[in-house]
């Protein structure tokens, strides 16, 4: 049988189960766009290929698939950027096929080539140039393996022109095997032995989970080992919702802008069980300071990020599921003693830090963005898939919106990208077409992708977009306010569209609140709208994120208003 590139590529992508492409086409991947329609995989044409990548993310954290996108060489390759960083960084799956001019024309400076294999090496967890034809089903069924496997990441695959038309006889690829990539998913069971003795004998234990724990779908075994030793629970901002937001041994979230308790508790733990986390910087604040009382058994399945910023007793390389599965298993053969009694002091100690310093904000005369945040969750009751974009507006929504479930919280959390709400809102809407997909913007993020808004009207989905209008950037405003004695450079916002004649120009609703006794009937309107909704919340201007960390403090060391 004789195929073309690009029929062998809808081929392949067939075989993987992709049902969905974001996409934005261009002279080099006519051929494949060609084939695409002759298929019944859905292409969604995004307006801008950063957003392809941010909603393939999207897809891809709200479904638990390999998200997909086809964009152009060039141009179209490079607006990808950043959207590969963010996903590299945040380990999400996906496949990214790029355009790319004849293998012919490579090197020669040909119109729209770059070298973007070069370009994303360092922030894809593998990449390809496909130099034939014969190469190319092969090459589509190890990415989609890499991209999913292990620590997930994103992978690339860029197309040469002339691969794609190439017509060739067909061979279905032999078994994949890749030599030097074998993910190890069973942890040793001598260190997890080791992780039980230091469990049984801790005082003062706490659990640190991160986004490894969300990727592995281990939420379940997280909470069962929690209840089972009686160990309060922090998230990292990614591994929110991995473990119930309200649970008595929930302690908020940790880090720069985490919770008192789960802060203090970092620093009073005599044993942290981290698992699925990589101990950030926004975490650790100073790292030589961090846990400094607590023997750190940390689990991941990449064992390069064990180490790597933090000492750890006991190292536990395995997949965040099946090992905390295991570890329960273990636990079960051992008499823990009676934990009510022996964690009292420990969850006393807990409560007085709640109690005493609990997040806190007054409502006035002036909306506060905390107060939009508390009444979408209680109008939602905590089901909606929240994406943010970056800033306050993220922060808020990691405090303030409580996670009972994972998959529910999509935002850019290593490299922290404005613009991505949005496009993540419409990738979760379309992988989750009966949920409810809210996307809690800044005034400044949303103006960086706000082009995407075609792309929610022409597809018709209902994503809900929550703007905290502050007319400030408004994050490094704080910045400002507090270690630059107030100089605001670069950082004021009055000169924005209307947002909600902006929500009217591309078809949407758009609505607006600027007194406090106008957000929930603005929520209430916006939210059952069953259209692509800009709801635009005049917030106080000069509000703070607190608990604030400086950074390179310790993470016990906060500002607290
Ligand atoms: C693409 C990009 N450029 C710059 C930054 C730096 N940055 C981080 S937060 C922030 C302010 C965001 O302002 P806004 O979206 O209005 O949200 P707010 O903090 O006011 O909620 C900026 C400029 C970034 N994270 N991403």
């Amino acid at each position: 049988m004789k195929l073309t590139g690009a029929q062998i590529l809808m081929k392949m992508l067939k075989e993987e189960g992709v049902d969905t492409i974001f996409g934005f086409p261009g002279g080099v991947v006519i051929d494949i766009y060609d084939e695409l329609a002759k298929t019944d995989i859905r292409h969604i044409l995004v307006r801008h290929e950063q957003a392809a990548v941010h909603a393939a993310d999207g897809y891809a954290r709200a479904s638990g698939k390999v998200g997909v996108c086809l964009v152009t060489s060039g141009p179209g390759a490079t607006n990808t950027v950043t959207g590969i960083a963010s996903a590299y960084m945040d380990s999400i799956p996906i496949v990214i096929f790029t355009g790319q001019v004849p293998t012919h024309l490579i090197g020669n400076d040909a119109f729209q080539e770059v070298d973007i294999v070069g370009i994303t090496r360092p922030c894809t967890k593998h990449n390809y140039l496909v130099k034939r034809t014969e190469d190319l089903a092969r090459i589509v069924k190890e990415a989609f393996i890499i991209a999913a496997s292990g620590r997930p990441g994103p992978v690339l695959i860029d197309l040469p022109k002339d691969v794609s038309s190439t017509a060739i006889t067909y061979k279905a690829p032999q078994k994949i095997e890749l030599k030097s990539y074998k993910p190890t998913y069973s942890p040793n069971m001598n260190q997890l032995q080791k992780a039980v003795k230091l469990i049984k004998n801790a005082k003062k234990p706490i659990i640190f989970a991160g986004g490894g724990v969300v990727l592995s779908r281990g939420s379940k075994e997280l909470t069962e080992l929690a209840h089972k030793t009686q160990a309060p629970v922090t998230c990292s901002l990614m591994g929110l919702g991995a473990f119930p937001g309200t649970d008595p041994l929930w302690l908020g979230m940790i880090g720069m802008h985490g919770t008192y308790r789960a802060n203090m508790c970092s620093g009073d733990c005599d044993l942290m069980i981290a698992v699925g986390v990589r101990f950030d910087d926004r975490v650790t604040g100073k790292t030589d300071t961090f846990a400094p009382n607590a023997k750190i058994v940390h689990i991941d399945i990449d064992p390069t990020s064990i180490r790597k910023n933090i000492p750890v007793a006991v190292p536990v390389v395995g997949d965040c599921k099946t090992t905390l599965g295991l570890l329960n298993k273990l636990l079960d053969k051992e008499d823990l003693g009676d934990l009510k009694k022996k964690r009292k002091t420990w969850l006393d100690q807990i409560e007085k830090w709640k109690s005493t310093t609990p997040l806190a904000y007054k409502q006035k005369n002036i909306i506060k963005p905390q107060y939009v945040v508390e009444k979408l969750y209680e109008l939602t009751k905590g089901n909606a898939i929240i994406t943010t974009e970056v800033g306050q507006n993220q922060m808020w929504a990691a405090q303030y919106y409580h996670f009972n479930k994972p998959n529910h919280f999509i935002t850019s959390g290593g490299l922290g990208v404005m613009g991505f709400g949005l496009p993540a809102a419409i990738g979760a809407q379309l992988a989750c077409p009966k949920k409810l997909v809210v996307d809690i913007a800044g005034d400044g993020s949303i103006q960086m992708n706000i082009q995407e808004m075609a792309t929610a009207k022409q597809y018709g989905l209902p994503v809900k977009i929550v703007i905290l209008n502050n007319q400030y950037l408004g994050m490094v405003r704080q910045w400002q306010e507090l270690f630059y004695d107030k100089r605001y450079t670069a950082t004021g916002m009055e000169h924005a569209p209307d947002f909600v004649k902006l929500a009217e120009a591309y078809g949407a609703l758009g609505l607006r609140a600027t007194k406090p006794e106008e957000v929930e009937p603005v929520l209430i309107k916006g939210l059952s709208s069953p259209r692509t909704v800009i709801m635009d919340f005049a917030v106080e201007r000069e509000e703070c994120v607190y608990p604030m960390v400086p950074a390179g403090a310790p993470i016990t060391e906060m500002l607290l208003a």
